[in-house]
């Protein structure tokens, strides 16, 4: 496969004033009709268009037919000769949405027609130019049997309906905002809706309409909620306001990603639109509000500005990455939020950022360019515009927001662009700083310090890695906060510090003893500090910062856990500072996060090379040694907060769930019947999802006969509920009991599950290829079975195969024993005839 430069760019030949589109739906196929307004940009004479999986009907130019002479059709594209400086094309073309089951393009999810357009899926629709930067006024009418799908919808506003007298009908949606083909959206059902109003700070009235499966109605007030509050955020913090009649969200169950902003016409995977407290759990609904929030903010940061090509995705992902993570600080909890989000960062994007995928937010090339929505492009990305909000401020960040939206309303624009508008408002030289676009892995920060006749001086120096190719990488520019505090843990000094040579120093003066450091406050920079020594215990107690008080905790933890790894005794010391923290009078969702161990995940990426049973043994050990010592006290910490009788979605009452189920798992390391009971009684009694799927998931751990007992229930309860029994699949698939491969291969002939539905592949498949206890097991049963999956999933749905492939990712970093497992399947797959490019540029990757 063939693979495309960002050095290669070039503008368009060709601007599309307008577009207008006729789609006639049939249960077996649909006519598109696509009449588009051509002005010629330069001094070309043949129109290429692109064009993928059509079946072409007719060409018209300027209102002639067009002979087979004049035009030509491959693969990818339809080329169209001689055309002049103006000219109108028709097109009319047929496709199957039904076959359609890569899911990108027109597609049916049960029994609703639905698109997702981005990056590339409009040219699976009609012959366009299918790129970001060619934007365009769209009208569209939908025709289709009233009956079967009563709900037509398109962008824009509602402009016009058609009664036919054959049992049809059709609606015309009209755009007015010019758009790329990657935001048009299509939806036609029978579908149950709700409905409300928002009225915009220059009083303009909007509709807000949220389409579901009939029967679903209720469960989209938290989602309605959450879009009220996301428009009024953006109001207040950005100044921006929605700019149409109408905002539609549809709900639907088979989707590639969680959620697609296409202008005025959000398609939603439905995990992310429909929860009640019975079917979803509390991270489902904190999951609503932030996609939910994320795509609107979309609107201004994606829509109105878009990107001028794909290699510049991090404008419009990283930007509202960070809108939607400071709108739920906003709404929730400002300190949980932030180690949430670095939490998900390092699981996510340092691993990636470690391995052979690993690319810049603003990558130079790719094959696909699906593979490139990435945790790096996102959420690496949301952090390079953090890291800008910090060094400017509060004032001149919205100064600089507020001029990059007056400057480029309406274009297709680049990350120099947007830092353009931060260094004319931010009055700051962000040239070094620039290189967070461009270079790969993450940052290192060798950290030593000196103390000397009352002189404090923090030594830094950056690590240096080279890119992924070998090339030679440069030292990187950031804020680092960061604060001394005194033996008596009162705060001594508060600063942030410009990290920006390879190798620097900074004094402070006037210390009668040696202060102790608390640095990257509130992380202020994505990077991995390397501290040669650090009182953890003690920064645990007096640090003010919430995130480095909880950094210091995972310290402790990690040290504690790696020197048992190599064979020492608990340290008793972290012991007695964990039992500090049950006595801590704090936030309780604050104090679940300070409570939580670090995550195999984490430690697996610190190992040089990694042998997971090992790493599993010392968590085992260590869990059980806090659950015995502290027995007492986390009973107690339970029965004060287990509440079985409410299901309320309140901050108190979420915390009181976070902690009273963090426990809960704490103790049943100790494996004995009463917890087990106790989690028994918490499933049988309990009114939320979240208390139920603890429950299940201790009694999965400690008890077989009450886990199978509860898990039939489970099934029986909610089997015709996909979207639980999501989490069923989820919960069996991350066990760690030995039978488990075995459970999972059998799941796969359950008649829920469906190999077509990328939410089920997740949950099942996706989950277990993340146990790495069974995935990385010594027989290679684990990446044989992951490996089949990809090979029966490229065939239906490229991109979620891929996904799966990227769970190999860790290739390199393993032992040899399991890496000589892991190629086995890997060339295997990869020499699989008709392997997508999808897949094989991830398996081409790890194998380099
Ligand atoms: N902008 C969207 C990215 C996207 C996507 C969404 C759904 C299905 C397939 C997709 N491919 C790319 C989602 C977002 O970031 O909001
Ligand atoms: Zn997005």
């Amino acid at each position: 496969p063939q693979a495309i430069y960002l050095k290669d760019y070039k503008k368009p030949s060709f601007a599309i004033r307008e577009v207008n589109l006729t789609f006639e739906l049939f249960e077996e196929y649909t006519i598109v009709t696509n009449v588009m307004k051509f002005l010629k940009l330069d001094n070309v004479q043949e129109l290429r268009l692109h064009a993928e999986e059509l079946e072409l009907l007719e060409v018209f130019l300027d209102d002639v037919a067009l002979d087979q002479e004049s035009y030509t059709i491959d693969e990818e594209s339809l080329s169209v000769k001689n055309v002049a400086e103006s000219f109108t094309l028709k097109i009319v073309n047929k496709i199957y949405p039904h076959k359609n089951t890569e899911l990108e393009g027109l597609y049916k999810s049960g029994d609703i027609f639905c698109t997702q357009c981005e990056p590339e899926g409009f040219r699976r629709i009609t012959p366009y130019l299918d790129r970001p930067d060619v934007m365009s006024v769209f009208t569209t009418t939908v025709i289709a049997d009233k009956e079967k799908y009563p709900i037509l919808l398109s962008n824009g506003n509602k402009h016009q309906c058609h009664e036919n007298f054959d049992g049809r009908h059709g609606v015309t949606w009209h755009d007015p905002h010019p758009k790329p083909s990657y935001l048009f959206a299509l939806v036609a059902g029978d579908l149950g809706s709700v409905s409300d109003e928002f009225t915009t700070m220059s009083g303009n009235k909007v509709a807000l309409n949220i389409y579901v499966d009939k029967g679903n109605e209720s469960k989209c007030s938290h989602a309605m909620r959450s879009l009220k509050e996301a428009m009024r955020w953006d109001e207040e913090t950005y100044g921006r306001e929605y700019d149409l009649d109408i905002y539609n969200i549809v709900a639907v169950d088979s989707f590639n990603m969680g959620a697609m902003e296409n202008k005025g016409l959000n398609i939603f995977n439905s995990a992310y639109v429909l929860a009640n407290t019975d079917t979803a759990t509390d991270a489902n609904f904190m999951g609503i509000e932030s996609v939910i929030a994320h795509e609107y903010f979309h609107n201004w940061t994606g829509n109105r500005i878009t990107c001028r090509d794909w290699f510049q995705l991090t404008l419009k992902e990283g930007l509202t990455v960070f809108r939607d993570q400071s709108f739920s600080a906003d709404m929730n909890s400002r300190e949980v939020q932030r180690i949430e989000d670095v939490k998900g960062l390092r699981e996510r994007q340092f691993v990636e950022d470690a391995s052979p995928t690993r690319h810049p937010i603003q990558p130079k090339s790719y094959i696909s360019m699906n593979n490139f929505y990435t945790s790096t492009v996102y959420e690496k990305g949301a952090e390079v515009i953090r890291m800008m909000h910090t060094l400017l401020g509060e004032e001149k960040y919205r100064a600089a927001m507020d001029l990059y939206f007056n400057t480029f309303d309406g274009e297709a624009v680049t990350t120099g662009d947007f830092v353009w508008a931060m260094e004319q408002a931010g009055g700051i030289d962000l040239k070094q700083f620039q290189l967070w676009y461009h270079q790969s892995g993450t940052p290192r920060l060798i950290v030593d310090e000196k103390f000397e006749n009352g002189v404090y001086t923090l030594m830094l120096t950056q690590k240096i890695l080279d890119d992924v190719d070998g090339s030679k990488q440069a030292p990187m520019y950031y804020p680092l906060k960061m604060a001394l505090i005194n033996q008596d843990g009162a705060l001594a000094l508060e600063k942030m510090l410009i990290v920006s040579k390879e190798k620097e120093s900074f004094s402070f003066d006037g210390f009668a003893f040696k202060p102790v450091l608390s640095i990257n406050r509130d992380f202020s920079a994505p990077i991995i500090i390397e501290q040669q020594e650090s009182d953890y215990a003690f920064l645990m107690k007096y640090d003010t910062n919430s995130f480095t008080q909880y950094e210091a905790t995972q310290n402790f933890a990690i040290e504690t856990l790696e020197s048992m790894m190599q064979g020492s005794k608990i340290d008793e010391a972290f012991v007695e500072a964990y039992g500090y923290l049950l006595d801590l009078d704090i936030d309780l969702s604050y104090k679940a996060l300070l409570l939580e161990l670090p995550s195999i995940s984490t430690l697996m990426q610190r190992q040089e090379v990694i042998d997971c049973q090992i790493i599993y043994s010392a968590h085992e050990d260590l869990a059980k040694h806090l659950a015995d010592v502290f027995q007492e006290k986390l009973l107690q910490i339970y029965k004060e907060n287990h509440n079985p009788d409410s299901d309320a979605i309140d901050a108190k009452s979420i915390a009181q769930r976070a902690i009273k189920n963090r426990v809960l798992k704490l103790l049943s390391a100790s494996e004995t019947k009463e917890i087990a009971l106790i989690a028994k009684e918490q499933y049988d009694n309990s009114i939320t999802m979240t208390d139920r799927v603890t429950a299940l998931d201790v009694l999965e751990h400690t008890d077989e006969p009450l886990a199978e007992e509860a898990f039939k229930d489970f099934y029986n309860k909610y089997k015709d509920n996909t979207l639980v029994m999501n989490k069923y699949f989820g919960l069996l698939s991350s066990s760690l009991r030995d039978d488990i491969l075995h459970r999972v291969k059998t799941l796969q002939n359950d008649e829920v599950y469906d190999d077509k539905v990328p939410n089920l592949v997740r949950s099942l498949v996706g989950t277990f290829a993340r146990n790495h206890k069974h995935f990385h097991a010594k027989d290679g049963e684990g990446y044989k079975f992951v490996a089949d999956k990809i090979v029966e999933i490229d065939k239906i749905n490229p991109q979620m195969a891929s996904g799966l492939c990227s769970t190999f990712k860790i290739y390199d970093k393993m032992n040899k024993e399991n890496q000589k497992l892991m190629k086995r399947e890997l060339m295997r797959v990869i020499s699989t005839q008709g392997l997508s490019k999808n897949s094989f540029e991830i398996i081409d990757k790890i194998l380099k």
